[in-house]
This record gives structure tokens, sequence and C-alpha cells, in this order.
């Protein structure tokens, strides 16, 4: 019997310059799990890999940035399609905690608000040089509906979690979608049935082959 095709799930990571997002990104890939595909496209860098979450196959597109934060300007097309969010600052730089809400910004303008996140301290092997309470860290994922986790691309603590947490969330909301089916009422009393199907979808991003 055929098997069937992993979901394929897109996940942007964006934060401040040098905060640590490419050192998460190798030191999640640099696991046993096979990596199959590297690309540099449009400035931005995306990564494919197989992971594995609850007995759950999944297919992963990780694009990173290629230092394009540094200009504050992301190009449309690295938030378009994303399905998940890893927001990225370090636990020893204030400014780059700061920074948070203007990167949230600009995803809320290319993807659903609903999006699943995750904010991550990275560089959790600064403790003396913390300048970010895990309180602020906690508070800020609190208020905008996003999962927390404190990590260090260093030491690799937590970094896998991550990576498992945002994964978990996604498939949720995943599943939801699959199982949703909206009404929606128009004053002709027209009723429009929305059904979500099965179907992967597919766009022109998708370099990830099954
Ligand atoms: N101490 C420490 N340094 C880190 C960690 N992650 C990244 N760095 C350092 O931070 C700098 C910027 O990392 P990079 O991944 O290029 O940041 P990006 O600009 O957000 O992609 C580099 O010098 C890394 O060695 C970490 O967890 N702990
Ligand atoms: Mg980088």
């Amino acid at each position: 019997m055929a098997q069937s095709c992993p979901p394929q799930f897109k996940i942007v990571l964006i934060g401040s310059s040098s905060v640590g997002k490419t050192c998460l990104l190798q030191r999640f890939l640099d696991k046993e799990w096979s990596v199959d595909d590297v690309a540099a496209t449009h400035g931005v860098d995306f990564r494919a890999q197989n992971m594995e979450v609850d007995g759950r196959k999944v297919k992963l597109c990780i694009w990173d940035t290629a230092g394009m934060e540094k200009f504050r300007a992301i190009l449309p097309s690295f938030y378009r399609g994303a399905q998940g969010v890893i927001l990225v600052y370090s636990i020893s730089d204030r400014t780059s905690f700061d920074a948070l809400p203007g990167w949230l910004a600009d995803i809320n303008r290319h993807a659903p608000s609903t999006t699943p996140k995750i904010i991550v301290g990275n560089k959790l092997d600064q403790e003396v040089n913390r300048k970010v309470p895990t309180s602020d860290g906690e508070s800020y994922a609190a208020q905008i509906g996003a999962l927390f986790r404190e990590a260090s691309a260093k030491t690799s603590m937590n970094v896998t979690e991550v990576f498992e947490d945002l994964v978990k969330k996604m498939l949720e909301a995943d599943d939801l979608m699959k199982s949703m089916v909206i009404y929606r009422t128009w004053p002709q009393d027209e009723i429009i049935k929305l059904v979500a199907t099965d179907q992967p979808k597919r766009n022109w991003w998708d370099k990830c082959k099954c």
C-alpha cells in the first residue's frame, strides 16, 4: 500500500539580528533526522526537515532570514503561507526583547493572527549577562497567545523542545481546520458551507517532495 504523504508545514524564524536564529536552526538540524533540501532563494534560506512528534510524521520547511532582518523589511514571500512562527530574542539583549512587538506587527501584516507562534529567549547559557527576566518573556507570550521557552543554541538546551512544542500546536491547528465546518448566513438566508479537505496545499514555494 502506498504511504501517505506526511503533512508539510512552513515555519519562519524571526527576530532581531544576532539573537541566534541561524544558530538555533543549525543546532536543530544537527540532530540525527535527515535533511532533504537546502536552498537559498529570494534572499531567504530555507531548510527541509522530517520530524516525528507524538508518533506523527511531519515535514517542515523552515525559513531563515538570511540577514534580511538587519533592514527590518522582510519580503512578503517570507511570511506568505507560514503555518508557524518562531520569534526569537536574546535573554542578554533587552533591545531584542523590546523589538518583539514590531516583529509581531510585521508578521500580522502577512499572516493570520491565529498562526501558531512560540517566543524563544535564546542564549540561556548567558545567565550572568541576563537582561530579560524569564517572567517578562512568559508575560509577553501569554499576552499574544504564544508558547514560550528559553533555550540555548550553544548548549542545545531546549532547542528540540522549541520545535516540538510549535509542531504540536500546528498539528492541533491543522486538525481543527480539517474538521471544521463553517456556516455563514447572508442577508438573503443563503448559506455558504465551507468544508476543509484533507488535500495537502501545494504552493509555489513547496520544494519538499514526498
Ligand atoms: N552564548 C551564546 N551565543 C549564541 C547563541 N546562539 C547564537 N549565539 C551567537 O550569537 C551570534 C549571532 O548568531 P546568529 O545565529 O548568526 O544570529 P542571527 O543573526 O539571529 O541569525 C553568533 O556570534 C553566535 O555564535 C547561544 O545560544 N548562546
Ligand atoms: Mg541569521
